[in-house]
Formats: structure tokens, C-alpha cells, sequence
């Protein structure tokens, strides 16, 4: 680490331990949640009356959510790309911080941001990562397991490893006995989900064929000569297979990757590290770092985010068990957004795809069912996909979900830029990560949105 970023951790450390009663604001995907967990958790062993909350995004509307609380708030995961906004707000909200990775939009002097220092916040550290430097500073670094949760979650292994900050963060967590890092198979559901249904789910990346399909992930199983199911009846999941079936099963999905025109490097990015927290129970999704991930960010999706901060400080019982449903009725949801994949209709501009889920698809899950377009081959990997759907908050609006893929972003394509520029031009809003991010714009404006973002995308990957 930087000294100079360091020295900012530790002066922000310094200057919050001072306060008394806080609030905690953060995102609800799962970097949010586990920023929002470690905060909380070394706020609270220090003696603090500390309170929490998690909100969708930081925007004109849900500020208010932060106003009037008569206590200092510690945003993480957000804040650094609304700062101006705050600073308008300053007054309302009172006394706050700023712990986040996203590119900040002025100097601020509570605010801790790794691109000050030459760091990339899409890579090297997550708003949880950033939560739990402060944390150590502040004297607590046993959540180091929460801030490997984050960064996975926010997709920072995506090439197959962590890098940079997240791997100090690692080292500490490997020190502390709390994470074993592996080689291996990087799919959702190694631990919790039976073969097929891991199978069938797979999203990062999708396996052509099998996705949505239980009966074809069956017979691929079968037809390596392995047994789906254990001698207890009950379905295999990927641990209970042993070193050849499971390099038989890796390489039969190598194989069908390869056949449908995968790029290597998603393909390779599919085997490499993977997180087991050895403190969890074995077969849950707590367990693995990937599945912790996707519980969290399915708490989020289902608006029980504040159940997902509970798990993570530790609530086995009825947190744990609202977590699950959480997660359950995501699957529901996914399942959902599975078949109406098969049967939309795409758009196709010059620069890019976009299809209109209004009314069919909720926001909530709209980016994810975009992403998986782009698995199961719906879209050519050429050109960035945009997902509209109905604002849920305000009938006016459309939100708008972008996804790409590292192709597309080595060509110069910042989906966060272009979904922040184009959607203030009609009185929207929006940013994110250059390979995802969302925009909200007025339903009204939706065809020049569009035709904006296309000449953007079209300037951007001409650079
Ligand atoms: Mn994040």
C-alpha cells in the first residue's frame, strides 16, 4: 500500500473515531452490504451508537433517506461520484464521510478513494476492501473475510484472481485462518447448488445449451460417466465430486465453451481462484466467497439488504433464514427472466443492442437478465447490451440497465461514463463500472437517449 493512501486511511480513521452516534449508508449489492458490516462492526466495538441502512443508489431521491438523521454518516461503497450533490445537502445531512471506490468527482476531506493515489477502483479494491482498511486502522481487522466477499462481489476476480489491495486484504484474511484460496472451478453454486442446477445457472460465463435447461445438465452429467447422485440419494454438488470428475466435467465445459465461440479469456476466467471462508458451514453458500456474494446481492434485489448486513455480522438464525428466502425467490425471479429472454424481441442500433423489458422484467433484476442475454448468446459480444425497464420509484421514469464485456472495454468502451453523460443530457442520472452501469432517464426521452448513447459508444470505441 501507498504510503500516502495510508496516511489518508489512517487520518479519516482517526478524525470518525472521534464521533459518537453514527449512521451507516451504503449500497445494496453485496460490496455495499459487507462495506456497510465491517464498518458497523469495528464503529461498534469501539463503543459507538451506530445505526444502518442500505439504499439502491445515491440520487435526489433516496439523499433524503440520509437527511435529518441527527448523527454523522459514513457513506461507503457510494458517495465519491455524488459529492457535489452532497456538498448541496450538506447542511440536511450534517457531518459526513465518504469511504468509497468509485471515481470520486471532487477532493473532499473525510473521504477516503483509492484513485487519488493511482489505483484502480474497479480492480484493485472494493468499497468493502476500503471499509476494511479504516476498520484496521481503527484497530479491528477480523471482517477481512467480509472485504474478499466484496470484492468478489463487485467482480474484481473477474480475469481469475485478486489483485493489488484486495490481495493484502487476502494475505491478512489467509493469516487470520479465516480464507483458504484454491485453484479450481470459479461457478456460482460449488458448494449449496446441486450439479445441474449450478449448471443451468451459470451466468459468468453461460453455458450455451445448458442454460435454463435442467433436463440437457443432466444428461451432460450422465454422459461424462458421472453419478449426479450421492449414495444418500441426495443430488451432487461440485465439492462432493472427486479430482477426475471434476477435471472430466471442466473440460467437457471448456469443450462446449470452446465449440460455441467463448473467447478464450472468458473461458479462462472461469478456472482460477476461488475463496472458501473456513469459518462457515461446509455446504452452505456462506462458505464460498462467490455464493456469499450472491446471497448478499440477492438481499438487495429482494429490499432486505439490512437482513444481509445481519448475516454478515453474524446472525445464524433468523437473518440466516430470511437470508435464504431472499435468495430463493431471486431464483424465482431469475427463472423468470430466463424465459422471457427466449422469447423477447432485440433492438439493434449501430453501437449497440438494447431490448425493452418494461413491465415484464423488474428493475431490480434487469441488469443481471441483460448479462445473461449475453451468455446464452443473444446478443453478439460485438456490441454493449441495454436493458430498459420501469422505474419503480417514479412511473416517469425508465431505468436503464448496460452490461459489456472486456473486449468491448480494452476497444475503449466506459459504459459509466457513457450512461452518466448521455442520461444528464435529458435530465437523468447515471454512471457506474466500464463494464456495467445504469442510468435513470424520463420515460418521454427514451429514443434520443438511445440515439445518444449510440454515437457515444461509437466515439468511444474509435478512440
Ligand atoms: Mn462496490
Amino acid at each position: 500500500m501507498k504510503g500516502e493512501f495510508q496516511e489518508q486511511i489512517n487520518r479519516v480513521a482517526k478524525n470518525m473515531s472521534k464521533e459518537d452516534n453514527i449512521l451507516v449508508v451504503s449500497h445494496h449489492d453485496a460490496d455495499g452490504i459487507t462495506a456497510c458490516a465491517i464498518m458497523v462492526d469495528a464503529l461498534r466495538k469501539l463503543g459507538k451508537d451506530v445505526e444502518f441502512m442500505a439504499i439502491k443508489q445515491l440520487d435526489s431521491i433516496n439523499i433524503g433517506k440520509a437527511e435529518n438523521s441527527g448523527r454523522t454518516v459514513v457513506f461507503t461503497d457510494m458517495g465519491s461520484g455524488q459529492l457535489e450533490m452532497l456538498m448541496e445537502h450538506k447542511e440536511k445531512i450534517g457531518n459526513f464521510y465518504v469511504i468509497d471506490h468509485h471515481p470520486p468527482a471532487m477532493e473532499y476531506d473525510n473521504q477516503v478513494n483509492p484513485h487519488f493515489f493511482g489505483y484502480d477502483g474497479g480492480l484493485d479494491v472494493s468499497g468493502a476492501g476500503l471499509a476494511y482498511f479504516v476498520a484496521k486502522a481503527l484497530g479491528h481487522e477480523e471482517m477481512a473475510h467480509l472485504a474478499i466477499v466484496g470484492a468478489v462481489g463487485d467482480m474484481q476476480d473477474s480475469d481469475g484472481k485478486l489483485h493489488s489491495l484486495n490481495r493484502i486484504i487476502l494475505e491478512d484474511a489467509v493469516k487470520q485462518g479465516t480464507v483458504k484460496v484454491k485453484h479450481d472451478l470459479r461457478l456460482f453454486g460449488r458448494q449449496s447448488r446441486a450439479l445441474a442446477q449450478m449448471l443451468m445457472y451459470a451466468s459468468d460465463p453461460i453455458l450455451p445449451g445448458l442454460v435454463g435447461n435442467e433436463a440437457s445438465c443432466v444428461s451432460f452429467i450422465e454422459n461424462l460417466g458421472i453419478e449426479p447422485k450421492r449414495e444418500d440419494g441426495q443430488w451432487k454438488s461440485y465439492v462432493d465430486l472427486d479430482i477426475e470428475e471434476r477435471r472430466k466435467l471442466t473440460s467437457a465445459m471448456y469443450m462446449l465453451l470452446l465449440d460455441n465461440g467463448t473467447p478464450e479469456y472468458i473461458i479462462q476466467g472461469m478456472i482460477g481462484e476461488v475463496f472458501t471462508l473456513l469459518s462457515e458451514e461446509r455446504g452452505t453458500e456462506l462458505r464460498d466467497a462467490k455464493e456469499f456474494a450472491t446471497l448478499l446481492n440477492s438481499c438487495g434485489r429482494q429490499e432486505v439488504s439490512e437482513v444481509g448486513v445481519r448475516v454478515c455480522l453474524g446472525d445464524r438464525d433468523e437473518g440466516w433464514k430470511n437470508a435464504k428466502d431472499a435468495l430463493q425467490q431471486y431464483r424465482r425471479r431469475l427463472r423468470e427472466g430466463i424465459e422471457f429472454l427466449s422469447s423477447m424481441e432485440k433492438e439493434e442500433m449501430d453501437n449497440l443492442y438494447y431490448f425493452d423489458a418494461t413491465g415484464k422484467i423488474d428493475e431490480n433484476i434487469i441488469g443481471v437478465i441483460a448479462g445473461m442475454g449475453y451468455g446464452a448468446r443473444k446478443f453478439s459480444s460485438k456490441k454493449p447490451v441495454l436493458a430498459l425497464a420501469e422505474d419503480k420509484d417514479n412511473k416517469d421514469m425508465l431505468k436503464v440497465s448496460s452490461r459489456a464485456n472486456r473486449g468491448l472495454i480494452r476497444r475503449g468502451l466506459h459504459l459509466g461514463e457513457a450512461m452518466n453523460e448521455c442520461s444528464s443530457a435529458f435530465g437523468g442520472e447515471g454512471g457506474g463500472h466500464d463494464i456495467a452501469a445504469g442510468a435513470r432517464i424520463p420515460k418521454e426521452r427514451r429514443d434520443e437517449f438511445l440515439t445518444l448513447v449510440d454515437k457515444m459508444f461509437k466515439k468511444q470505441l474509435s478512440k
